[in-house]
């Protein structure tokens, strides 16, 4: 062997040292292996959380799609179906994963079910994202790993649930008027609106002879009294109730018959 081969062999041999006392076993993350998953938890609407795969490693039986190494485990329970992205925010090229436990009693590393999974955000940028769709009380298990041999640092992971869903709900009018009034009398017309939530608010459009009023409903109810009705004959009255953000619109229709004055006898 020549000195410079020597020379070789030493500073590998070194190097080899150097990598080893470089990671210690302290070093090696406690949410390494997946039963020490750490746990996460999302209060509101977002939670980010550090992480960290330095002198992390894989397992055996552990799902490892493409290139992943150096994983770290996090555990997120859903407590609601809202979607929810998982992101890391820089610090180095991650691999994020998402499962669920074949078992979910006896969760094991070895049998697990994919739910998401990306490596890139984009072909610019390194870091991860994924979006699911959780189930309340499901148990999601996130894999965060390094996606080349040497992909290792401090990043963090920042999950999101997306807006609340609006529920919509139905609604219903109901219309109150006489059957029958006397020429040169007024009718007194009763709306009211509702939903299965309870009273309906907003305004509610009454249609008498072609004639659109506004009316403002208290505790979803509205009172209504017409002109005087000058003309036998049938007068059809409408309430509309038109839908909003969180409530479908609803009608109803009535017919009041104006009666001629009776014969003098
Ligand atoms: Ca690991």
């Amino acid at each position: 062997m020549t000195r410079t081969g020597r020379s070789l062999v030493l500073a590998l041999g070194l190097s080899m040292l150097g990598g080893v006392a470089a990671t210690p076993a302290w070093a090696v993350p406690a949410n390494d292996n997946f039963s020490n998953a750490t746990t996460v938890v999302v209060p509101s609407d977002s939670a980010t959380v550090p992480a960290n795969n330095v002198g992390a490693t894989t397992e055996s039986g552990e799902p490892l799609c493409c290139f992943t190494y150096k994983t770290v485990w996090f555990a997120y329970t859903a407590t609601d179906a809202r979607q929810l992205t998982i992101r890391t925010s820089g610090g180095f090229n991650t691999y994020l994963a998402v499962f669920t436990a074949g078992n979910p009693g006896a969760p094991a590393v070895n049998a697990l079910n994919p739910v998401a999974s990306n490596d890139d955000v984009s072909g610019s940028d390194t870091s991860s994202s994924v979006s699911i769709q959780p189930t309340a009380g499901t148990k999601y298990y996130l894999q965060l790993g390094g996606a080349t041999n040497v992909a290792e640092g401090s990043t963090s992971l920042v999950l999101t649930k997306a807006a609340p869903p609006v529920v919509t709900v139905a609604s219903t009018t109901t219309l109150k008027a006489p059957k029958k009034v006397r020429v040169g009398k007024k009718a007194t017309i009763v709306v009211s609106v509702g939903t299965a939530g309870g009273p309906a608010t907003g305004t509610v459009t009454v249609v008498v002879k072609g004639k659109t009023t506004a009316l403002q409903l208290v505790n979803g109810t509205a009172t209504f009294k017409t002109r005087k009705l000058r003309k036998p004959g049938k007068v059809t009255v409408t309430a509309t109730y038109a839908a909003t953000s969180t409530t479908l619109g609803s009608g109803a229709l009535a017919t009041i018959k104006v009666k001629p004055k009776p014969k003098p006898s």
